[in-house]
């Protein structure tokens, strides 16, 4: 387990199975993936709105230092190619009005804000906290 915030949350049963972290140290997209990487999961990948309320759900529980939490891509632009992290396209969307706008150069990265849990993408060298998800199937 990452030392961090939160103890893992899991849903699923015995077959399929996906724990969830958040871990509030600021730090940047790459290294958040890393540590995700080395627990053997990865920097959470939101694939439909049961998913994202779950997440959203557990974040009403805490109470924030950062403003955001890293999701699992890096990978926004050029928009025809955008994806998550691991090459899937998105398949749910929860963006804030008006995002993504790229308002700085190479946004590529996303953000869940821990106010609203809505997405922005934002600069990968920007410092947030971030969830690492780790599946069993
Ligand atoms: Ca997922
Ligand atoms: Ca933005």
């Amino acid at each position: 387990m990452i030392p961090g915030l939160t103890e893992p949350y899991c849903i699923g049963d015995d077959t399929s199975e996906h724990c969830y972290q958040i871990i509030d140290t600021k730090i940047s997209w790459k290294k958040a993936s890393d540590i995700c990487k080395h627990y053997g999961g990865n920097l959470v990948i939101i694939e439909s709105a049961e998913e994202q309320k779950f997440i959203s759900d557990l974040m009403k529980n805490i109470k924030f230092n950062v403003s955001g939490l890293w999701l699992g891509s890096d990978k926004l632009y050029p928009e025809e190619q955008r994806s998550w992290a691991n090459g899937d396209k998105f398949s749910y969307l929860n963006w804030e009005p008006g995002e993504p706008n790229s308002h700085v150069i190479d946004e590529n990265c996303v953000e869940i804000h821990t106010n609203d849990s809505r997405w922005n993408d934002v600069r990968c060298t920007e410092l947030n906290g971030y969830i690492c998800e780790n599946s069993r199937t």
